[in-house]
């Protein structure tokens, strides 16, 4: 894993496909390109499998846009509608049993240590609202109890989506959904205040329709991970398939969330405050 891996033997260079070039010459693998370039490169995720107006599929977009070193990056997944764009873009990518993945993490965040003491790897978890609050919430909580230098990122849709619409801890109280007929009888789990007391050393919380907001938090919590501590950020990224609003509708779904109840918030120990003056200019 480092740029070596990506970059074609000169021999052969004529025999890979154009995409690949493309992304070897306009891609953000050696120049830093960010979220607030996007537009001007050749993405990480050009196309996707995902549903018309997928939020997780911009969400996943916005991410890998995002990514401060994509080349010595490592995704972590689990089964969920981020898996199947996740998995066919051009970066390290791991799935897991589904639920496990900060346990996942945290033993390639370890090796990765061990075996490229010299370099920076970032192992960054990108997965569903049921995998990380529901089915995956001990392993999750527990790796920021060990203080596990990786960030977890949430694309929270508010439901299973990747199963035909089952409730997850995430969805919203009296929400009825395709496989929750009577609607939903409990309120959103407060996996954002869950990660303030559990070890986190910075936690965000974003939506898809502020996507400068989305590329910021998620730089941040991948630059702190690497020195101070575990870190989360958690994006609404609506679903229009089970959510059941048109297609079209998703960034207005995000913006209305976001003056009701998925307001911006971020929050940071002051280890990590003095590390982000010191260290990101
Ligand atoms: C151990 C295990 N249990 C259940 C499943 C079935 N399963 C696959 S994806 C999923 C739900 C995913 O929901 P979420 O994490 O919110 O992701 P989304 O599809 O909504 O993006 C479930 C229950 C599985 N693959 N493995
Ligand atoms: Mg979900």
């Amino acid at each position: 894993m480092s740029n070596r891996i990506i970059t074609p033997v000169a021999e052969f260079e004529d025999l890979l496909p154009d995409d690949y070039k493309d992304l070897i010459n306009n891609g953000p693998f050696f120049e830093k390109k960010s979220i607030e370039d996007l537009g001007s490169f050749k993405e990480i995720i050009d196309d996707h499998p995902h549903c018309a107006g997928c939020g997780v599929a911009l969400g996943i977009r916005l991410v890998a846009a995002a990514l401060p070193s994509p080349e010595d990056t490592l995704i972590v997944g689990t089964p969920g509608c981020s898996f199947f764009g996740l998995s066919q873009t051009a970066l390290n990518y791991s799935t897991t049993a589904f639920g496990n993945q900060n346990a996942v993490a945290s033993g390639l965040k370890r090796m990765l240590k061990i075996r490229y003491p010299e370099r920076t790897k970032d192992v960054v978890v990108v997965v569903g609202d049921g995998g990380i609050a529901d089915i995956g919430l001990d392993l999750t909580l527990h790796s920021w109890f060990r203080g596990e230098k990786i960030s977890t990122i949430m694309v929270d849709n508010e439901v299973y989506g990747n199963t035909g619409g089952q409730e997850s801890g995430m969805s919203r109280q009296g929400k009825v959904l395709n496989m929750a007929p009577n609607g939903k009888l409990f309120p959103k789990l407060p996996i954002f205040d869950m990660a303030k007391i559990s070890g986190c050393v910075y936690a965000a919380r974003v939506t898809v329709a502020s996507p400068a907001k989305v590329g910021m938090t998620v730089r941040k919590a991948i630059f702190l991970a690497r020195e101070v501590g575990p870190t989360y950020v958690q994006i609404y990224t609506p679903c229009p398939t089970n959510l059941k609003f048109p297609p079209n509708q998703t960034l207005n779904i995000a913006k209305e969330a976001e003056k009701d109840y998925y307001s911006y918030e971020e929050l940071m120990t002051p280890e990590a405050k003095d590390y982000l003056e010191n260290n990101l200019k």
